[in-house]
């Protein structure tokens, strides 16, 4: 028996699938579409995800189509060595559980490329028997959730997120049984309040639990780390992770080096779900290179880009900035402001902490982040920083497209406080927008000035 927790019934059933198994060599790949139907599961007659999964043979391979599933209610088991994946680049498949519904590998199953959304009190995922969930991003919403159940078996380059009250994003917790867990390049957030990132216990008075957690971020409301025992042993072995608040024994914790402490991670939106790094996160670069971490990261990029990083996302770095060493000047083209207020204008930053004869911080230029520009509504949205160390006076200035070969200016002011991201957006005249649109992903060469007496960039924006 593989899978000493779970259910009897359940076991016995991927047991009677075992013993109808065809050879390898008969291994069939069946296709699911979120419209599937019919029983062919084939490429152009795709069936229903549970009729994919449901009546799968061992070692069969099923592909799931891009798009949004009709809700799993009840539990989905995978039998022996299925490979159930989506594409590891967007448009993704995304299945959402509810009620009793949930993924279960219990063998050498292997589940990729997917996104999981889980409404139900229990887990999107359970992982055993030496199963791997590999890409995937796992929400849970509902209070005392967890998002993975992971036994023995992996967790790698993949996102869970638990923002219910006391929910848990990760949780290793079996009931007499000894297992072995692997968590390597993920990023544990759970935001709920009372919720933990990950939960490492030995609930029975005997067996025990060890968990290798190697360059992952583990962020919890309440704790980040949390380990305990009925009497079972409890180790993590931890190296090369962010964290810092944990509960349990300090026996539990094993430090194998390269450990972050009160660093907090930085992410692009974690309200909204976007665990992408920014670029001055610690994250980046900091964890241990390692042929497990995988080829790709949570997204399809390369897994290791100069250094791997902590986490399940590797940040691809823009492109070189090109700076023109001798802008020309362009004293020929009006600057057009926006007509409407966009941002609210800068006012002149707060003399914080000023007296007579004191310094007084200056704002500074707010840092490009992306080159990556959004067109609409008639206008052009450019994503800025502003560096923490602009404390306390912030970023302000002025962003000045110029485009090129008498394309005209468009320009906006801008304020940010320091240690923060945002859109800012600048009204364009039309034939502006239609010039941006049609350069779409080849780019457009643009300059960029962002504070009134800085050097103008010469960049290339990309839709
Ligand atoms: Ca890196
Ligand atoms: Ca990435």
């Amino acid at each position: 028996m593989r899978c000493p927790f779970a259910a009897p019934a359940a076991v016995l059933a991927a047991g009677v699938a075992l013993a109808a198994a065809p050879s390898p060599s008969s291994a069939a790949v069946r296709h699911a579409d979120p419209a599937g139907a019919g029983t062919a599961c084939s490429v152009v007659a795709p069936c229903a995800l549970t009729t994919a999964v449901g009546s799968a043979m061992p070692a069969d391979e099923v592909v799931l189509a891009a798009g949004q599933y009709p809700p799993l209610t009840s539990d989905l088991a995978a039998v022996s060595a299925l490979d159930v994946h989506g594409a590891s680049r967007s448009p993704r498949a995304v299945v959402t559980l509810s009620g009793a519904g949930r993924f279960r590998l219990d063998g050498d199953e292997r589940l990729s490329d997917v996104d999981l959304v889980t409404t139900g009190s229990g887990a999107a995922v359970t992982i055993s028997g030496g199963a791997t969930v590999e890409r995937v991003r796992i929400t849970a919403t509902t209070s005392g959730a967890r998002g993975a159940e992971l036994y023995t078996g992996a967790l790698l380059d993949s996102t869970v997120r638990a923002v219910g009250t006391s929910s848990v994003a990760v949780q290793t917790a079996p009931n007499g049984a000894t297992v072995t867990a692997t968590i390597r390049n993920a990023t544990l957030v759970a935001s709920g309040t009372g919720a933990v990132a990950y939960s490492a216990a030995a609930v029975g008075a005997s067996g025990s639990t060890t968990a290798n957690v190697t360059n992952t971020i583990l962020q919890g409301a309440a704790t980040d780390l949390a380990t305990a025992s009925g009497g079972g042993a409890v180790a993590v072995n931890l190296s090369h992770d962010n964290f810092t608040t944990t509960t349990g024994a300090a026996a539990h914790r094993h430090d194998l080096g390269g450990n972050q402490s009160g660093m907090p991670p930085l992410f692009a939106d974690p309200a909204a779900g976007d665990l992408h790094e920014l670029a001055a996160s610690p994250t980046v670069d900091a964890g241990i290179d390692a042929d497990a971490n995988g080829s790709l990261d949570v997204d399809g990029d390369a897994r290791r880009i100069a250094t791997t990083d902590i986490g399940a996302d590797e940040r691809v770095p823009p492109p070189p900035v090109v700076v023109d060493p001798a802008p020309t000047p362009d004293p020929g083209t009006p600057v057009t402001d926006p007509p409407a207020a966009d941002p609210a204008p800068p006012t002149p930053p707060a003399r914080v902490g000023a007296a007579p004869g004191r310094a007084v911080s200056k704002p500074r230029a707010a840092r490009l982040v992306s080159r990556r520009v959004r067109v609409r509504a008639h206008r052009a949205e450019l994503l800025l920083a502003c560096p923490a160390t602009a404390i306390p006076a912030g970023c302000s200035g002025r962003v000045v497209l110029r485009l090129p070969h008498g394309g005209g200016s468009a320009a906006v002011a801008y304020r940010l406080p320091a240690n923060v991201q945002r859109r800012v957006r600048v009204r364009l005249a039309r034939s502006q927008e239609a010039r941006l649109r049609r350069a779409g992903r080849s780019g457009l060469r643009v300059r960029v000035t962002l504070a009134a007496a800085g050097a103008p960039l010469l960049v290339t924006l990309r839709r």
